[in-house]
C-alpha cells in the first residue's frame, strides 16, 4: 500500500542534518573598515536570505541553538548599517539560526545599556519562546574573524576580548564589555543584568560580578580570534560617565537579588520589523 503523502517529508519539510560544530564555509581573518558610507539599501541587497525582522535560518542544516542578538541603541543609525553589513554574512557563514533585535531607548534621558539588554531578553522571548542563547552586542563593534562563533556554551562567553582601541588586548582580567553571550539558563541564574546603572560604565563589571558570585566562569576565544574593530565616535550626549559606578560594583552581592530581570519595569512604545532587524522602541524611565 502506498504511504500517505503526509506521512513523509515533502519538499517544504526537509529533514536536515545537524549543523556542524565547525562550520565549513568560514574565511577566518576579515578586512573591516568604516570609511565608505553604507546605504541600508545596499545592505538589504547583499542579504536576500534574511527574513523580515532580521531573522535567518540555515537552509542546509539544523542548528543546535536559536540565537537572539540584542543591541542597545540610541541615535547610532550610521553604526548600525556597518554592523548589519558585516554581521549578517558572518552569522550566516557560522550557520546560526538567529534574529537581530535593536533595543532603542526612547527620549533623551540618561542612557542605560544594561536595562536595555534586559528588555531585549524579555521582548525577544515574548516573540519567540524558543531562544536559548542571547548575544549582547554594542552597535559599534565588529569582529575581525568569523571563527569567533556567536554561540552559547556551558559557561557565559565573552567575545570582544581584543579590541583595536585597547591594543588588541584584554584591558583587565575581569573585563566583560562590548560583546557577550549567555544561555537563557545562565542569564536567569544571575537574575539578568542590573537596571540601576544610568550613564556610562560599571554595568559590565556588575555583570562580571554576578557571574562570579553564582559560581560560573567566563569562557573566551583565543586572543588571535577574538579581535574587534570599534567604529570611532565621540562620547554620546546623555551617556556621561556614571560617578556612582565605583561604589555600585562593590555591592553586587547585595543588589543582584533585588535588581535584575525579575524587577525590570518599562513600556514598549513600538515594535517594527525592518528587513534586517527588529526595532523595539522602549521607555525605560529615568534615573531616580
Ligand atoms: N549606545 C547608543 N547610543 C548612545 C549611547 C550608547 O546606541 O547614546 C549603545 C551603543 O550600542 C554603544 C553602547 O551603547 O556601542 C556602548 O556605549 P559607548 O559606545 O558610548 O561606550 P564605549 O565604551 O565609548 O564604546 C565610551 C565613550 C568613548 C568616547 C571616546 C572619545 N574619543
Amino acid at each position: 500500500l502506498p504511504e500517505a503523502p503526509s506521512a513523509r517529508p515533502g519538499p517544504t519539510a526537509p529533514i536536515l542534518p545537524p549543523c556542524p560544530d565547525s562550520p565549513p564555509g568560514l574565511v577566518g581573518r576579515l578586512l573591516i573598515e568604516f570609511t565608505s558610507p553604507m546605504p541600508l539599501e545596499r545592505v538589504q541587497r547583499e542579504n536576500p536570505g534574511v527574513l523580515l525582522g532580521g531573522r535567518y535560518t540555515p537552509p542546509d542544516c539544523t542548528p543546535a541553538q536559536t540565537v537572539a542578538v540584542i543591541i542597545p541603541f540610541r541615535h547610532r543609525e550610521q553604526h548600525l548599517r556597518y554592523w548589519l553589513h558585516y554581521l549578517h554574512p558572518i552569522l550566516r557563514r557560522q550557520r546560526l539560526r538567529y534574529s537581530i533585535y535593536v533595543i532603542n531607548q526612547h527620549g533623551e534621558d540618561t542612557f542605560n545599556r544594561a536595562k536595555l539588554l534586559n528588555v531585549g531578553f524579555l521582548e525577544a522571548l515574548k516573540e519567540d519562546a524558543s531562544y536559548d542563547c542571547f548575544i549582547f552586542s554594542d552597535v559599534d563593534l565588529v569582529p575581525m574573524d568569523d571563527r569567533n562563533l556567536y554561540r552559547c556554551g556551558d559557561q557565559p562567553r565573552h567575545f570582544a576580548i581584543a579590541m583595536d582601541k585597547f591594543g588588541f588586548r584584554l584591558p583587565y582580567a575581569g573585563y566583560f564589555g562590548g560583546v557577550s553571550g549567555l544561555s537563557k539558563a545562565q542569564f536567569l541564574r544571575i537574575n539578568g543584568f542590573p537596571n540601576e546603572y544610568w550613564g556610562w560604565g560599571g554595568e559590565d563589571d556588575d555583570i562580571f560580578n554576578r557571574i562570579s558570585l553564582t559560581g560560573m566562569k567566563i569562557s573566551r576565544p583565543d586572543i588571535r580570534i577574538g579581535r574587534y574593530r570599534m567604529i570611532k565616535h565621540d562620547r554620546d550626549k546623555h551617556n556621561e560617565p556614571n560617578p556612582q559606578r565605583f561604589t555600585k560594583i562593590q555591592n553586587t552581592k547585595l543588589t543582584m537579588k533585588r535588581d535584575g530581570i525579575g524587577s525590570v519595569r518599562y513600556q514598549v512604545l513600538e515594535v517594527s520589523r525592518q528587513p534586517l532587524f527588529t526595532n523595539i522602541t522602549v521607555d525605560i524611565g529615568r534615573p531616580p
